[in-house]
């Protein structure tokens, strides 16, 4: 396998620092690293040889595979009762004029008006009200799929799952027992951030614990279902608690094997409490792609959220480490345009998605959110399709 090649010249290379070689040798045998050696590639480890380690890694689990699925958002409301420093909803509870609340009705012809449409998921998340109880999104789920048994409902995250299930005085296993039994199909990874207590006090006060997003994640794997897991970073935190935010993943996904994929969050800093603090370069963006890549040694899929990231650091991300790129979407995601995500307007066709990966040399498949195979997009025609106006990328494996 050529990333065989390419990890064996860095082994040969007298250039490169031993502890460098231990955990390229590592990564060759298939071995775990440690935390301490986690730490130290976030402090040490530059970009290029990152790339070799993850993309190896990449290689050999997926080839030149890169996922994608069809879905749509549905954000209930933009208001919420917690404050998270990061988060351009939390100004809004004191500004209601700015804000939403969909009626159960208005969230059904949401749905609806993608009858005809090829999508398979719908991804619900918005902030936390009271009105937003279990009764409600029982309701919502139930009537979803009664309305359209084979969408997959991916939707909320420990954050509404921990405030909905203290209100009714029920406990994680019954609540989710009762959500599934209701219809959801799985969770999304939102709501981690940071779980170290160092930096949750800072930037997410009150809402739900590390542990509790942990436990409730277990009590969801412990019925036989799959979630995403996310890690919100470039802030405030150190690369200390980047490495304990993965370890604690990892610790739990050997336990259950319930995560599909993990998705590094960058930190966006327009209209938000942190607005101070300046974003990650493209660069840490990639390191840290690679890294979680190289960490989560047991996570099948590493994904980038293509309309946070922008499409080309998307097409870069795909030789280091990440083998997902989302979804086609619509333009209702206001949450990450709000905090000044790359793409204000998080539109992109099929065929758009498709000729963003085939133009880096990567194949596109289109997936179900359960990664099954939908279509095999590598030698797909469409009828009318453009030249790629992004550029190539030379392809390293
Ligand atoms: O938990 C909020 C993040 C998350 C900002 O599972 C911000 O397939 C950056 O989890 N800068 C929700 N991020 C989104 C999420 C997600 C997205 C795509 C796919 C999946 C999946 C999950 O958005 C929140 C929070 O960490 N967020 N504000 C911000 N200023
Ligand atoms: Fe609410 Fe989520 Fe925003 Fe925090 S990140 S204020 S929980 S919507």
């Amino acid at each position: 396998m050529q990333s065989n090649n390419q990890i064996q010249v860095l082994l040969n290379d007298t250039s490169i620092a031993e502890r460098h070689k231990n955990i390229a040798q590592k990564v060759l045998d298939n071995q775990r690293i440690s935390f301490d050696e986690g730490v130290y590639l976030y402090q040490h480890a530059n970009l290029p040889y990152l790339g070799v380690l993850a993309n190896h890694i990449r290689v050999k689990r997926h080839g030149n595979n890169t996922y994608f699925n069809k879905n749509f958002h549905i954000e209930p409301t933009n208001l919420c009762v917690y404050d998270c420093k990061f988060c351009s909803y939390s100004r809004l509870i004191k500004q209601k004029a700015e804000g939403w609340e969909y009626t159960m009705e208005e969230m059904l012809d949401m749905v609806k008006a993608y009858d005809q449409q090829p999508v398979t998921e719908v991804h619900i998340v918005g902030g936390v009200l009271p009105q937003y109880d279990m009764e409600f999104y029982m309701n919502l789920f139930t009537a979803i799929k009664s309305h359209r048994p084979n969408l997959h409902v991916k939707a909320l995250t420990p954050v509404e799952y921990n405030y909905i299930f203290k209100k009714a005085k029920i406990d994680y296993a019954t609540g989710m027992r009762m959500m599934k039994e209701a219809g959801l199909d799985s969770m999304p990874g939102g709501g981690a951030e940071i779980f170290h207590p160092e930096i949750r006090e800072q930037i997410a006060k009150d809402k739900c614990t590390g542990e509790q997003w942990l436990q409730i994640h277990k009590e969801w794997h412990k019925l036989g279902m799959r979630s995403n897991a996310t890690m919100l970073y470039g802030h405030i935190e150190s690369f200390e608690h980047r490495v304990d935010h993965l370890e604690k993943l990892r610790v739990l996904q050997d336990e259950t094997k319930g995560f599909q994929a993990f998705i590094p969050l960058k930190f966006r800093n327009q209209d938000n409490q942190m607005s101070h603090i300046e974003e990650s370069t493209v660069v840490e963006d990639l390191r840290n792609y690679a890294i979680s890549r190289i960490y989560l040694d047991n996570f099948d899929h590493i994904k980038a959220y293509w309309a946070m990231i922008g499409r080309s650091t998307a097409q870069l991300s795909l030789n280091f480490g990440v083998d997902d790129i989302d979804g086609t979407l619509d333009d209702t995601t206001k949450i990450y345009s709000m905090a000044g995500a790359e793409e204000q307007h998080p539109a992109m066709s099929t065929k758009q998605l498709v000729e963003l990966i085939k133009s880096v040399g990567k194949k596109p498949l289109e997936r179900d959110t359960l990664y099954n195979i939908i279509t095999d997009y590598e030698h797909f025609e469409f009828a009318d399709a453009p030249k790629p106006s992004y550029y190539a990328l030379p392809v390293l494996n």
